[in-house]
């Protein structure tokens, strides 16, 4: 394996244009017994300490800008300008986490319930060293942005980057070590899934994997025999429906955006679209009329004619060619594209498409859309939901109502009305699947604690003795639980006044005034007492 290399190569042009050797097992191993020892000292460091330090990398970020934006250019055969978009959610990204972190990540008080004189609160911690492994069609973001989340919640990290793009993954370490106070707290590792194998086997805490769905079953089996916890970020066969009260020509124009953005090689793309039979022809016309539009080709040069650029990786050629063939096969008709010249693939149209056929049923991953006419909205549902995926999905329709009502109808992690693929820039909006997909969230919030693990505190003085729940830990005291299960959650004035009821005799003996009067006032101020307690505990808590 020491041998083994990772050739660069410009899918644009097929130039080698550099190469560096895998990182062993034996390294692999050593990285993570270093960043065990390191996370001790990253996590001793204040939140404030941390945030200074990323603060540092956002400044390398910004000021590498045009040798980040040319390799990725070289290494995926993406434009600048997308590579730059790709930067700049990085950053966007990486400024969240410095300016919100400390609320995110901020203690919890908890209600203590009847343990009024006790304190209770849960605090984040970060699991220790996270391993984060990424795939090779957003290189940078897809790596850096778990990796600087998992960083700023504490936690070391160790990263994978794809092996399809390691000209990216070599840049991804040098910017970490032009931060002299970060490069201690972080390793790269390079190589294929063996590499990635041998990381999931170094034991790290938490392992976070954005990649195909095949590839997360076979990470989870290995991080299963040691019990690690794994996020997925995984495949998507994102649906698009298109209603009949839509902005057909919208629809069309963004559709084809969606679907052949970076070649059609994103995990929300536009991998099938359905519509209401009504517009189906105006839809199909309109497609049309935009795909012609779509420049393909490629440059190293900033500012680009092409909207479409080369497959990045030989393997996505094959599945998409094994896709069309099928859908061929079962009767499927190209009505645009369909040629290839070495990686540069035409976007492709395809109509008289069903779910017996791959390009319906599993991840193209390539600048191909599929269109299906259906009879309405309730067939459309069914079939967006009839998947094993379910990362995001596009409803098209005037009225924004409608398509919230069918979106909660819908088996995907984001649903976005009458837009495709900007949901992932807004960088505070969690970002995941369910199903097949993926548990992951990135972005937000959730993106930073899943990166830590919970921690429970309660604290106090040793149980006092007029305590409701210390008295009740002794026998005999079964009218007060009997009295404050009514009291604090009866759901009636009479569930709740019954143990005040209880109180007082049934017959009241003719008692002399004075004492029914006592009797009466001890009520009440034991009443008084329980919701003065009450009140207490409350205003406690929302301390
Ligand atoms: O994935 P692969 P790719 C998905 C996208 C598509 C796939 C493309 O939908 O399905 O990713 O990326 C490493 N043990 N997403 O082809 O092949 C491998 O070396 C440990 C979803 O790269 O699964 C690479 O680094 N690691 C996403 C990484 O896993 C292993 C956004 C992914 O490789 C391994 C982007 C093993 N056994 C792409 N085998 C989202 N949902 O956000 C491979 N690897």
């Amino acid at each position: 394996m020491q041998t083994d290399k990772l050739i660069f190569t410009n899918p644009a042009t097929g130039e080698k244009f550099g190469e560096m050797p895998m990182t062993s097992p034996e390294t692999v191993a050593l990285y993570r017994q270093e960043m065990g020892r390191a996370a001790a000292v990253w996590r001793q460091k204040t939140l404030a300490e941390r945030v200074r330090i990323l603060k540092q990398f956002q400044g390398v970020l910004i000021e590498a800008v045009d040798e980040i934006s040319a390799v990725l250019n070289q290494d995926c055969g993406k434009t600048r300008q997308d590579g730059l978009i790709e930067l700049f959610i990085t950053v966007d990204l990486l400024h969240q986490y410095c300016n919100h972190a400390a609320r995110w990540l901020r203690r919890k008080s908890i209600w203590p319930g009847l343990y009024f004189f006790r304190r209770y609160y849960t605090e984040q911690r970060p699991y220790g060293t996270v391993a984060v492994i990424g795939p090779w069609n957003y290189p940078l973001i897809m790596v850096l942005g778990p990796a600087l989340a998992a960083l700023a919640a504490g936690n070391t990290v160790i990263v994978k980057p794809s092996e399809v793009t390691a000209a990216t993954g070599q840049l991804i370490e040098k910017l970490l070590q032009r931060v002299p106070d970060l490069a201690p707290f972080v390793r790269v590792v390079h190589g294929d899934g063996r590499v990635g194998e041998a990381l999931v086997r170094s034991k790290p805490e938490l392992v976070f994997l954005t990649g195909s769905t095949p590839t997360g079953k076979r990470v989870s089996q290995v991080a299963a025999e040691n019990l690690t916890p794994v996020i997925f970020e995984l495949g998507g066969k994102d649906a698009m429906i298109v209603l009949e009260d839509a902005d057909v020509d919208a629809a069309a124009r963004w559709g084809v955006w969606g679907a052949f953005f970076n070649a059609g090689q994103t995990c929300m793309a536009v991998e099938r679209v359905y519509v209401v039979e009504s517009v189906y022809d105006a839809f199909v016309e309109r497609v049309l009329h935009y795909t012609r539009e779509f420049k393909m080709g490629y440059t190293p040069a900033v500012e680009s004619p092409y909207s479409l650029g080369p497959l990045t990786f030989q393997r996505q050629v094959t599945i998409m060619e094994q896709h069309l063939q099928d859908a061929l096969a079962k009767g499927a008709r190209i009505l645009a594209g369909g040629q290839r010249r070495e990686m540069f693939a035409e976007p492709t149209v395809v109509v008289n498409v069903d779910h017996d056929m791959l390009l319906m049923r599993e991840e193209t991953f390539s600048p191909v859309m599929p269109i299906m006419k259906v009879k309405n909205e309730a067939e459309a549902v069914r079939l967006a939901n009839d998947s094993q995926y379910g990362l995001g999905a596009y409803i098209w329709t005037g009225d924004l109502q409608r398509g919230q009502r069918l979106g909660q109808q819908i088996e995907a992690g984001t649903i976005v009305i009458n837009d495709v693929l900007s949901h992932f820039a807004v960088t505070q909006l969690p970002f995941g699947g369910v199903k097949q997909s993926g548990n992951g969230r990135v972005h937000g919030e959730q993106d930073l604690l899943q990166f830590t693990q919970t921690h429970a505190y309660a604290v106090g003085r040793p149980p006092l003795p007029f305590d409701i729940a210390t008295v009740l830990r002794q026998p005999g005291y079964y009218w007060l639980g009997d009295a404050v299960l009514k009291l604090v959650f009866g759901v009636t004035p009479r569930q709740r006044l019954e143990p005040l009821r209880e109180l007082l005799p049934a017959e009241l003996p003719s008692v002399p005034p004075t004492t029914r009067r006592t009797a009466n006032n001890l009520a009440t101020a034991g009443t008084l007492m329980a919701l003065a307690t009450l009140l207490l505990s409350i205003w406690r808590w929302r301390k």
